[in-house]
């Protein structure tokens, strides 16, 4: 399955009259606030997101799986749709690995196959959340944090197979994400969880290779659910202190509390430094992981604000890594993805229309109306055209929904696949 430029180049310029009207209406207006429109097209060009090597599948919950055909049924049919969802959105120029379920069989293919789609290697994910087939020791009371020696030693060596895998490809960071906990109160001592998962993240850490990073992944429970050993960002980055200055806190959007502030967790962790990754998705409840932006669009607006601020104020920061952590359940996984992407574009583009010298001027003024006006200013103007444009000036399609229907890419890949060909993931 392959998009021809041409055809992009027709469907595109079909659009390209609408696209053009929109675009100088909203450029003449935001030229007459004095904001920077080209900066503004050429930030939005380049933010890239990774795509998981897991979310490429339908997904589904622990009571059933509706798959969705000509789904990829191995690492270089991802790393093809991938490429597509990049072709269309340029957007998506990375793709974050999972292993066990996405080791490459033949590296040098999937170097190639990844650059000649023009998608880098982001962070790698290890998987001490399931036992794996042939395992010694058993993740079902814990990992990092259990109780036994010999499961901790095989999660630190895991974690360090899955780095040399990484470095192989060129990724540059391993995430952690542990689903230790425990299901029952007085099932397990904290404090000694708590403990067994410092030492075991510190010996990963000696593993890391000096260009590395670590982030560590918190959520407050599941599949744990009476505790969890990293519960919260504040447990997150104290384990990332602890191991050192390439550890980072990774925030994903589902994984607090309903209503947690998370915007002012990001403020915090990046005024110290310790933003090291992100993954995107919305939720109603827990970690539903739906789509970008479906759910709570202003939230996810006020969280770019203080991603944005935290940018272009905290040089202690590392560029944080981005990723999509979403499941598409119904939908078909691609259009969803795009989904994703657009609502994410969205976000940053209106972060990016925040005065924030404004803003400034208006806090220390105590005028708390204003402080609002500005914020809400930049929430309610339709960016769209902005996003539009960056991704035409990429080669990419003005409608990348619309394009991947009117392409019928969905039927060319059952085609080419079959019907019931089924993707490894979540
Ligand atoms: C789990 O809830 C986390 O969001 C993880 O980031 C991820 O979905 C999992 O580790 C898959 O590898
Ligand atoms: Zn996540
Ligand atoms: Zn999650």
């Amino acid at each position: 399955m392959k998009i021809e430029v041409e055809q992009l180049g027709d469907l595109n310029k079909a659009k390209e009259a609408g696209h053009n009207k929109n675009f100088n209406f909203l450029s003449e207006a935001l030229t007459a606030q004095n904001k920077d429109v080209t900066a503004i097209v050429n930030s939005l060009a380049e933010f890239q997101v990774a795509i998981p090597s897991w979310a490429l599948g339908a997904g589904g919950t622990r009571f059933g799986r509706f798959g969705f055909q000509g789904e990829p049924s191995n690492l270089g049919q991802k790393i093809d749709d991938i490429g597509m969802l990049h072709q269309l959105t340029r957007t998506a120029g990375a793709v974050s690995l999972h292993i066990p379920w996405d080791v490459p069989e033949d590296y040098m293919a999937i170097k190639e196959l990844a650059s000649s789609h023009n998608i880098l290697f982001d962070a790698v994910n290890s998987n001490t959340f399931q036992d794996q087939a042939n395992a010694k020791h058993s993740y079902k009371f814990g990992s990092l944090s259990n109780i036994s020696k010999v499961s901790r030693d095989q999660a630190i060596a895991h974690n360090l197979d899955v780095v040399k895998i990484g470095d192989k490809l060129g990724s540059k960071s391993l995430t952690v994400w542990l689903a230790d906990g425990s299901n029952f109160p007085g099932q397990s001592n904290f404090q000694d969880a708590l403990q067994h998962t410092e030492d075991s993240l510190k010996e990963i850490y000696k593993g890391l290779p000096e260009d590395w990073k670590l982030f560590i992944e918190y959520k407050p429970y599941e599949p744990n659910f009476y505790s969890t050993v990293i519960q919260d960002w504040g447990t997150s980055f104290m384990l990332a202190n602890a191991c050192g200055d390439k550890a980072y806190t990774l925030v994903d959007l589902g994984h607090h509390l309903p209503n947690t502030n998370i915007e002012q967790i990001v403020s915090t962790l990046m005024l110290k430094g310790k933003l090291g990754g992100f993954h995107f998705n919305d939720s109603k409840y827990g970690d539903d992981d739906l789509t970008v932006g479906s759910v709570k669009p202003y939230a996810l607006f006020l969280i770019f604000n203080a991603l944005v601020y935290g940018m272009e104020n905290n040089p202690q920061n590392p560029y944080p890594a981005w990723m999509i952590d979403a499941s598409h359940n119904i939908k078909d996984p691609l259009e969803d993805l795009m989904q994703s992407l657009e609502a994410i574009q969205e976000a940053y583009a209106k972060a990016l229309l925040v005065d924030q010298t404004k803003l400034r001027d208006a806090q220390a003024n105590h005028d708390v109306v204003t402080c609002q006006e500005i914020l809400q200013n930049a929430y309610r103007t339709d960016v769209r055209p902005l996003l539009e444009k960056a991704r035409l000036n990429a080669g990419g399609a003005i409608n990348p929904v619309a394009a991947y229907r009117e392409l019928e890419i969905r039927k060319k890949l059952i085609q080419e696949r079959g019907a019931n060909s089924i993707a490894t993931g979540l």
